[in-house]
């Protein structure tokens, strides 16, 4: 089935109008559950909660806490999209949001003539409170500006606003990717916002984010993501000192913003910070640099492995990706999926992830085969058109990505050797994913730990022809296990025995 919705909303200024496509692309299987009028009266948990506060229920992002005679539906209810859906089927549509902007931001102004943006939502059994309050803030997001006629008086312009809106349905299950993709299609605006179905967006997101593209017409940009509680609701503030990387198994993780990046912008946390990749929902782009820059990769499935995709290209093809810390939009985090992975979860993450790999990550895909060797068994597809693509774009290796864009990646950018399990760095560590081997006791056994790039208990010299590696802090060799050891390598002093000899697989650099 197939359902779009698609809602066109003007709003003025005092000196422009802006032009607001909301496109929503909706997924819907047969889904009784999904049905959230079903019978759950939260008339008693409400006025529980109302006689307690005076106020209603998660104004500004407060916490929801449900009456404790009350929790045993709150637990049934939760499972049906894995968050609290009687906290948020409490909360107003549009509720109050503080506004978690640096002071910095409060200030900026930005030029009349920005360009207009269509937003697409995809979603696939989204709960019917969040995806309408995500629909709500935006239209709230263009009253952003603080000034005094653009509150009450839009407010009531807005509420007598013919609202069309469109519902494309896909006809089969065909995950956010190609839903986007449908989505991307359909719209006109000059910049395409992507939000997930479940966000809330507060004061002024919108046009530090179009500003930036007028600016820079291939900067892709984020807003900061900001955390509404799956548990609660409560919306806390995200912190503009996180960026995007990911590790070894591609997982997009979250890594404070080095002093480099800070640096560059001397240390104006208002400007926008230059990320290695994003976390792949909420996001801006001009529409024909989405084109130029070969859209999404068609042939990923269900979820997953796209925003790495996405993030790679835009880089290594002469992009850059940003997150524009005056900009705030809330998203709920959830724990776990609540809805099915046709062909099965790590099937699917491992087949769009093979595909990224494949066509963006040149040999350091490697240490993505290493950290889990079970992925080389699934068939990823045919990948010869996003190669052709990356060929006519003529884009960057990814050791380039690497050196000049995200230096402190979990995955070295020189390393001596990948073996079955570790990799022998250029700063001399021995090392899987962020950790790395360290010994600090003399004759001591050695233990996995956190790498700190400070050379010190990690730095190990490898000498390649009497095949040792000598722990220089303590000047003793690394050595097998004995049983007496529980079978954990262990330091002793430099003999020469076999049992100290130590091949280095796939040797990149020499030593
Ligand atoms: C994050 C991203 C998400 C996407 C994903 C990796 C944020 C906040 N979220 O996961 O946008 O990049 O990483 O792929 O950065 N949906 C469909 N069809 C499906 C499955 C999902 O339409 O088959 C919708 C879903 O209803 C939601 C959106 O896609 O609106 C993202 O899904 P999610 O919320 O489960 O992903 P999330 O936030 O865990
Ligand atoms: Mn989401």
């Amino acid at each position: 089935m197939r359902r779009f919705v698609y809602c066109k909303v003007v709003l003025t200024t005092s000196l422009v109008w802006v032009l607001v496509d909301v496109f929503l692309l909706l997924y819907f299987s047969e889904c009784n559950k999904c049905d959230n009028k079903k019978d759950h009266s939260l008339l008693p948990a409400l006025r529980a909660v109302m006689s307690r506060t005076h106020v209603a229920p998660g104004e500004m992002g407060k916490a929801v806490v449900i009456p404790k005679d009350e929790q045993e539906k709150m637990k049934e209810l939760f499972k049906i999209n894995q968050f609290n859906l009687m906290a948020s089927d409490m909360i107003a549509l549009n509720r109050s949001l503080p506004d978690v902007r640096l002071d910095g931001c409060k200030t900026k102004t930005y030029p009349d003539d920005l360009p207009n943006t269509s937003i697409v939502i995809v979603f696939h059994n989204e709960a019917w409170s969040t995806l309408l309050r995500t629909i709500h803030s935006i239209l709230l997001v263009d009253d952003a500006s603080e000034r005094d006629f653009l509150k009450k008086k839009l407010e009531h312009h807005v509420a007598t606003l013919e609202v069309p809106m469109r519902i494309l349905r896909m006809e089969q299950r065909s995950g956010l990717i190609r839903a986007r993709l449908r989505g991307a299609a359909a719209t006109r605006g000059q910049v395409i916002t992507f939000l997930d179905a479940h966000c809330e967006c507060t004061v002024g997101w919108l046009e530090p984010l179009l500003a930036r593209i007028k600016e820079d017409r291939r900067a892709v940009v984020c807003p900061i993501i900001d955390v509404i509680s799956d548990e609660t609701f409560e919306y806390m503030a995200g912190s503009d000192m996180t960026y995007g990387g990911f590790n070894w198994k591609l997982n997009f993780r979250w890594y404070p913003v080095p002093q480099r990046e800070m640096d560059r912008r001397k240390g104006d946390r208002t400007l926008p910070v230059r990320t290695p990749t994003m976390a792949g929902g909420l996001f801006s782009i001009d529409r024909t640099y989405f084109e130029e820059i070969g859209t999404y990769d068609s042939g990923m499935d269900i979820w997953g492995g796209e925003n790495l995709e996405m993030s790679f290209r835009i880089w290594q093809c002469g992009g850059s990706l940003e997150i524009v810390t005056c900009s705030h939009v809330g998203h709920v985090f959830r724990k776990a999926t609540p809805y099915s992975f046709p062909g099965g979860t790590g099937q699917v993450i491992n087949k769009n992830n093979r595909r990224l790999a494949e066509v963006w990550m040149d040999e350091f895909k490697d240490f993505f085969y290493i950290i889990s060797p079970g992925v080389v068994r699934v068939d990823y597809g045919d990948v010869s058109s996003r190669k052709a693509l990356r060929e006519s774009l003529k884009c960057k290796p990814f050791s380039w990505y690497l050196e000049n864009i995200y230096p402190d990646s979990q995955i070295p950018r020189r390393y001596y050797s990948l073996g079955e399990v570790f990799s022998y760095t250029a700063d001399k560590e021995i090392r899987t994913d962020d950790l790395c081997l360290d010994a600090s006791r003399l004759n001591g056994p050695v233990v996995m730990l956190k790498c700190h790039h400070m050379k010190g208990n990690q730095m190990f010299e490898y000498d390649a022809e009497r095949l040792t590696l000598l722990h220089v802090n303590s000047n003793q060799c690394l050595d097998m296990p004995s049983e007496e050891d529980k079978m954990v390598p262990t330091l002793r002093d430099c003999s020469g025995r076999r049992s100290q000899q130590w091949i280095l697989r796939n040797m990149t650099l020499s030593v």
